[in-house]
């Protein structure tokens, strides 16, 4: 059975600086991605990967117990790669090959093509219904795993999301917990003006999850949150984490709208790199 791979608690931080100056790095070199998608879910990556919630074994990435992380929102690609590197599953050099011909790091996660990448997404809403598929197979097997999948706001409007909601619900998956990146954008606008997803706890609530709202940059309530998932019996679980698109980089943050799927110039990544902080 894969183990958790827990840093120490003051570990943490460092672990989420590092996700942030790789997502930054990484898209720049790249001249394209989406670096404030991917900023905003990096507590939420550190502590599933790092906090002692996933089980994993980079060096078997195929194990049959191993939990699921599905990237729902997949145009995350760079902060899922971020984190699987920081684990050991590939070197961190390799991140600057990010979206070259010929490298496995596509601009969407390929899962016949880098391991550890659970799902191939990118086009939005399917995530939840695969990590749905794990669950049920897992239940069948009498495996122990669990599944997660981080899925985006914006996706959250689309219908086969609240298919995989009501048929998890209904059928009690509780080895699945949903992730809500909360960020309040989408791709060009605010969710609220797009396509308001409020009350949503409520509404995951309503669809027999259990569901709780945190400060998705809050490591402790990320922590909380998650043990909080793993011991919720009977019913799956929802974390509406509620971030900020572009975190940590000020530009980024300044005008979500203008800056998805938009790396910093280059003249603009050692500003933010120093927002960031020097790496620990
Ligand atoms: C089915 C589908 N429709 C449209 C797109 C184009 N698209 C890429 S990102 C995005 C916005 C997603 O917003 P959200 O889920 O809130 O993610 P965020 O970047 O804010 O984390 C859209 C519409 C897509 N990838 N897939
Ligand atoms: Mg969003």
């Amino acid at each position: 059975m894969p183990q958790t791979r827990p840093a120490e608690r003051s570990e943490l931080p460092g672990i989420a600086q590092r996700l942030r100056r790789h997502i930054v790095t990484s898209t720049t070199a790249a001249g394209s991605g989406h670096p404030s998608t991917s900023l905003s879910m990096v507590e939420l990556l550190t502590v599933l990967y790092f906090g002692g919630v996933l089980r994993y074994d980079p060096s078997d990435p195929q194990d049959p117990h191993r939990d699921r992380f599905i990237l729902s929102k997949g145009h995350g690609a760079p902060g899922l790669y971020a984190v699987l590197a920081e684990a050991g599953y590939f070197p961190t050099e390799e991140l600057s090959t990010l979206r070259r011909l010929g490298s496995p790091l596509e601009g969407h996660p390929n899962m016949c093509r880098l391991p550890g990448v659970e799902a191939s997404t990118g086009s939005l809403g399917q995530g939840l219904s695969i990590g749905l598929g794990h669950a049920l197979a897992g239940r069948l097997d009498g495996s122990g795993y669990r599944v997660y999948v981080m899925l985006g706001d914006g996706e959250s409007e689309e219908g086969q999301v609240w298919e995989a909601f009501m048929y998890a619900g209904n059928h009690g998956l509780d080895n699945l917990t949903a992730i809500i990146d909360h960020n309040g954008y989408q791709q060009t606008d605010a969710v609220d003006q797009v396509q308001p997803l409020e009350p949503l706890t409520e509404k995951l609530a309503s669809f027999g999850w259990a569901a709780r709202t945190i400060d998705g940059h809050s490591l402790d309530e990320v922590i909380e949150a998650f043990e909080w998932a793993r011991t919720t019996k009977g019913r799956p679980q929802a974390i509406v984490a509620r971030t900020t698109k572009g975190k940590g980089v000020s530009l980024l943050e300044s005008a979500p709208g203008k800056w998805h799927g938009k790396p910093l110039p280059p003249d603009e990544e050692a500003k933010a790199l120093e927002e960031i902080g020097a790496a620990i």
